[in-house]
């Protein structure tokens, strides 16, 4: 039932080519909900998958930035701010787009896709755009120490991280004539602060106004966003070697960041973000610093070291991974990043765990599993009562649960494996995709 429920939600949030994260909150495609929510959907209808990845990718801009808002012409200016008028620029292929990124999760995205449904030419097609992704962050974002960094808390995807407080404090941000759309569908407490929203526009507009080209006030090297980036060059080599392309760059590359990052982001039992206009660390209790764990070749004691502090900060035996460590001063249950469990974040370190303590990662499959079930496919929950926080139907919550069922099974019953078709009765595939999903 749940597992129709979630195809329920990715129809009806679905654009024709692309699914919406939400209908009301975030009626536009974004960069990162769109690999995750093409991660589920491989699930039940690769073709969609593909397509939603097609979509994004149709947006890329010539410098290989994939940008993290697509907007959708048809939706009206003041549904969501900021909108393309606040933006002002547009792709190679004339959408209207935000001109920051987000974790480049779509390699790993892509492969999940390819091995749900085998399609070489799918691959062929976007690989020289994965890679093109990468360049772009080697090209822009690359410091002396081989790290990737961020130049807007929008980019992290954890937009509001008590982890930003510090660098976010040095922000000016006046009076930023902010018209904050997200409040009229969510309550007050769930969400950042009218001051945080001052810095995030301020920043938006100060690196808009340099052609998207120098970061402002703020830089900061992400965990997350790092090992993402990491992790994608894993899959470039395997989506490489479909293509028959030379897969050992791919790896060389994952080695370097993998090193860096142990070189300069791990302290105290959990990688951190570090400023780079101080090149101070900025140690916080994010779970952000439990994401490298995905990488297969981090060395075996700092992946030991990163599950101990998973058990005894973020209460990971419970099966609910918290955004904050509970005991922390900033944690806050309820509001956005700063606490709640969010499915995303749960599945990215649910991958880092599968191969490494499945006694671990069985747990957390099922956290994610009670949470929807308890209380819908909610944008985020509460890490001990499951209660539902932000908005309802949302993508990626649902997208992610397909994928979790598929490999971990459902209510005791065991993983499909594959593609959930039988399980999900044709549901998906009768429906009609529509005609805009790109050749
Ligand atoms: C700004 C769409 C996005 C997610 C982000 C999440 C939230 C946007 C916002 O929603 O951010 O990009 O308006 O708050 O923080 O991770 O991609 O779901």
């Amino acid at each position: 039932m749940i597992l129709r429920d979630a195809v329920r939600v990715l129809v009806a949030n679905w654009d024709g080519s692309y699914t919406v994260p939400s209908r009301r909150l975030y009626p536009h495609q974004w960069s990162w909900d769109s690999a995750f929510i093409a991660i589920g959907n491989a699930r039940w209808s690769p073709r969609r998958a593909r397509s939603e990845l097609l979509a994004l990718f149709g947006s890329q801009w010539r410098d290989g930035r994939v940008p993290h808002i697509v907007f959708n012409p048809r939706v009206p200016e003041g549904a969501y701010f900021p909108g393309p008028e606040f933006w002002m620029v547009r792709a190679p292929s004339g959408s209207a787009t935000s001109g920051i990124v987000q974790p480049p999760v779509h390699a790993l995205a892509a492969w999940q896709v390819h091995l749900a449904e085998p399609d070489p030419v799918f691959l062929r097609r976007l690989y020289p755009r994965l890679v093109a992704q990468q360049d772009f962050l080697r090209a822009a974002r690359r410091s002396p120490e081989g790290l990737i960094s961020i130049v807007h808390p929008w980019e992290s995807g954890m937009d509001n991280s008590p982890a930003w407080d510090l660098p976010l404090a040095a922000v000016e941000a006046g009076p930023a004539g902010v018209t904050r759309k997200d409040l009229g569908h969510v309550s007050a407490d769930e969400r950042p602060t009218d001051r945080d929203y001052e810095c995030y526009v301020a920043l938006a507009r100060a690196y808009r106004d340099t052609g998207y080209r120098r970061a402002g006030a703020f830089r900061v090297e992400d965990p997350l966003f790092n090992a993402a980036y990491g992790v994608a060059e894993l899959s470039l080599a395997k989506i490489a070697e479909v293509c028959g392309a030379d897969p050992e760059p791919h790896h060389q590359e994952a080695a370097a960041i993998t090193a860096a990052m142990v070189e300069h982001l791990f302290d105290e039992g959990l990688f951190h973000s570090r400023d780079v206009l101080t090149g101070h660390l900025l140690r916080s209790s994010s779970a952000a610093g439990l994401v490298p764990l995905m990488l297969p070749d981090l060395p075996r004691d700092i992946a030991n070291t990163l599950i101990g502090t998973a058990l005894d900060l973020f209460g990971l035996k419970d099966g609910v991974l918290p955004s904050f460590a509970p005991s922390a001063p900033e944690y806050d249950r309820a509001r956005y990043w700063r606490g709640p469990s969010w499915i995303n974040l749960s599945w990215l370190v649910w991958q880092g765990l599968r191969h490494r303590r499945a006694d671990l990662a069985g747990p957390l499959a099922d956290g994610m599993i009670r949470a929807v079930t308890e209380s819908g496919f909610r944008e985020y929950f509460d890490p001990f009562t499951l209660q539902g926080h932000g908005c309802h139907d949302f993508s990626w919550s649902a997208a992610l649960v397909l994928d979790v069922a598929a490999e971990h099974g459902l209510d005791g019953v065991p993983a499909p494996g594959g593609q959930l078709g039988q399980e999900l009765g044709g549901l998906g595939e009768a429906d009609d995709v529509g005609d805009h999903v790109p050749a």
